[in-house]
């Protein structure tokens, strides 16, 4: 890219020497870029802050990848600073670009989570410095709010309806149904089976695979007998079984209309889409393990699953995502961006600024910010009546205290990272997640 050397006078554009018709009046430079790392809700958080040579003229973006915090926070430190500090940070397509190719090798969770966290922090400067909120840069809003949907999850199936007639009193139209499989590790959570005279490394969680397929069809039929057929149901298989029975387990929860089935095959057993789609014709969102483009443009291009659900941190940040919504646009994919505790506020208000902006949107994955993450993240985005709200402030209208968020360090308790490196079937096997 040409750089035009800095002007003397930064308010005037004829004072700057460069291309004809290049306004560059603002000499806007990146001076720093550094992650911040932490938990304010007790999960490991990563946020990555650029800063100009623009007094007060700071962006943040979400580079969470919980499980290996630290590395990404040395990415970003250590080697994407390094390779921006000087830039102009309006030039955010250039410095995706640029940034994917610096380190040669690419397309893995750590570089494109550190990426992300730059481009984001790009888009929320951008903003900004338009005194525009971002949704309004990508083309304005296609939607008042952000239709969402919640967790129900118990041990039994009356404390999940439990759990679900909660979230509809509270206005929501949408709730992921999970239940506990007797016998078995508790679905995402570490330390079911913890017992402390084993060393926290080689303690192993037990998952089984028949229990779990025959049981998902029954939970679905108690919540559609006892919650009607308004709700829409939702349900993540979590990669958890082989492929043959996640086409199953499709084909018998098709009858109860749900509104997705989520990640039923591992990213390594994408081909499984070609079969699963000549089965049934139930609704599928996949992709929260999706680093590469050749992982999931196959499957929009052949209409194999009908909902993209990347971590939008995880595949490059918001430049990258909103290509795959227009790509996912022509092919009639819908929208349903990656939104646990594990993506922080930032990045659930950047999910939310797509999800206004994007004709193909589909759903949101929401959550409920703790007292402490909104102290920590003033401006997080708002929950009414089961809808996402974005603020009108510019940028991401998202900031982060960081005195605040000094008083929750992240700490290194294995037990997150490792467990799911110690889910085993009952005869020992490893059982991927
Ligand atoms: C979801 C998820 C998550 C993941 C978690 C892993 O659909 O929300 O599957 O809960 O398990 O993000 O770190
Ligand atoms: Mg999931």
């Amino acid at each position: 890219m040409a750089e035009s050397p800095a002007s003397s006078d930064p308010k005037d554009p004829s004072a700057t020497p460069g291309l004809p018709g290049v306004d560059d009046r603002l000499d806007t430079r990146i001076t720093d870029v550094r992650a911040i790392l932490t938990a304010p809700d007790g999960i490991r958080l990563v946020v990555v802050r650029v800063d100009t040579n623009q007094p007060g003229l700071y962006g943040l973006g979400c580079a969470t990848f919980t499980q290996r915090a630290r590395v990404v926070a040395s990415a970003v430190d250590e080697y994407l600073k390094p390779f921006l500090v000087g830039k102009n940070p309006f030039e955010i397509e250039d410095i995706w670009q640029s940034s994917f190719v610096s380190s040669y090798w690419r397309n893995g969770p750590v570089l494109n989570n550190a990426i992300s966290g730059v481009d984001m922090a790009l888009w929320d400067l951008l903003g900004k410095q338009a005194g525009l909120p971002v949704y309004r840069l990508l083309g304005g809003k296609c939607r008042e709010a952000v239709d969402t949907y919640r967790h129900a999850s118990g041990e039994t199936f009356e404390e999940v309806e439990e759990s679900a007639r909660g979230f509809l009193a509270e206005g929501y139209r949408n709730v992921r149904i999970q239940v506990t499989v007797p016998g078995a590790s508790t679905y995402g959570s570490p330390g079911g089976g913890g017992d402390a005279s084993i060393p926290e490394n080689q303690r192993t969680e037990t998952w089984t695979h028949k229990p779990y397929a025959r049981l998902i069809p029954r939970l679905f039929a108690h919540i559609r007998d006892r919650l009607g057929d308004e709700v829409e149901l939702l349900h993540d298989i979590h990669e958890r079984i082989p492929p043959i029975l996640a086409i199953q387990l499709c084909k018998d929860l098709e009858p109860f209309r749900p509104f997705f089935i989520e990640d039923p095959f591992a990213p390594e057993d994408v081909g499984y889409f070609q079969h699963l789609r000549q089965q049934t014709s139930v609704p599928i969102a996949m992709g929260e393990l999706f680093n590469n483009p050749n992982e999931w443009v196959p499957l929009v291009s052949e209409r194999l699953i009908d909902f993209i659900r990347v971590h939008v941190s995880q595949v490059g940040g918001l430049t990258y995502a909103r290509k795959m919504a227009a790509l996912c646009e022509f092919f009639a994919v819908r929208t349903a961006w990656h939104g646990p505790g594990d993506v922080s506020p930032v990045g659930h208000a950047a999910n939310v600024h797509l999800d206004l902006a994007v004709p193909n949107f589909g759903i949101q994955e929401a959550r409920e910010f703790t007292a402490a993450e909104l102290d920590v993240f003033p401006g997080c985005p708002q929950l009414r009546d089961g809808y996402y709200f974005a603020n009108e402030q510019p940028g991401f209208g998202i900031d982060l205290d960081e005195e605040l968020a000094s008083r929750f360090p992240v700490d290194d308790d294995p037990s997150f990272d490792l467990f799911w490196g110690n889910v085993r079937n009952p005869d020992g096997t490893i059982q991927k997640p």
